[in-house]
């Protein structure tokens, strides 16, 4: 049998212990919505959420196994890591020079983040925008 002092003791230490990744609560939510700035396709909103400091991509990859109506490609560049290739079946080309960007609507404010899916870390109640562009 724990004593009391023991039993909280482990308890704080499965708390603040890094869990399993499966375990691990989703504590940031994120809007993300679908533009297409090339033909004009209606937009399409969804939500989904990232863990503490998560990547942009973990919360793509949440919202893909939760939302069918919501698919994404994306291919491994040797120095940036995921580059995003295609959005719901629509895929960038070279050929056509269109590509998926990514924007982030902050409220007062829409930036173009300096890195990709993979490296972008979404604040809480970020606007996330994947807009099919050309370039
Ligand atoms: C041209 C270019 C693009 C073009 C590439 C299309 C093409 N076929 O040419 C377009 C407009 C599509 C593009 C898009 C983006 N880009 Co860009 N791009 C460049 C640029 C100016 C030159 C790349 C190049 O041609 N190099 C020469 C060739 C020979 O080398 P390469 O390795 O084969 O180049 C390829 C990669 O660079 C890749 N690529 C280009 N951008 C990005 C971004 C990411 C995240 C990845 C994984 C790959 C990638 O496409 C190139 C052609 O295949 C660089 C800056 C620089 N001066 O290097 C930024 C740069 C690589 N891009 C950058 C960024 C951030 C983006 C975007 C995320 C911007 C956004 N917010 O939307 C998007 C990608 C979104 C997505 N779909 O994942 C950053 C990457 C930094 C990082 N650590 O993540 C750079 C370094 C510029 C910066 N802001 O500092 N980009
Ligand atoms: C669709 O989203 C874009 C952001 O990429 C926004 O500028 C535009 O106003 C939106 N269109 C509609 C009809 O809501
Ligand atoms: C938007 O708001 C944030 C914090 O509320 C502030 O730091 C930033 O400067 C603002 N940006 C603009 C363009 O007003």
């Amino acid at each position: 049998m724990m004593t009391p002092a023991l039993l909280s003791v482990a308890l704080l230490l499965l708390v603040l212990l890094p869990g399993a990744p499966a375990r691990r609560h989703c504590v940031t939510p994120l809007s993300l919505l679908v533009s297409d700035s090339v033909t004009n396709t209606p937009n399409q909103t969804y939500s989904t959420c990232v863990v503490y400091r998560g990547i942009l991509l973990g919360g793509m990859r949440r919202l893909q196994e939760t939302n069918k109506k919501f698919q994404f490609t994306y291919t491994e560049d040797a120095n940036y890591g995921p580059y995003l290739q295609s959005v719901n079946d629509l895929e960038g080309s070279t050929e056509d020079r269109t590509y998926w960007e990514l924007l982030v609507n902050k409220g007062n404010e829409t930036i173009r983040p300096d890195v990709g899916i993979g490296c972008y870390i979404p604040s809480e109640n970020d606007q996330i925008i994947l807009n099919f562009n050309k370039y």
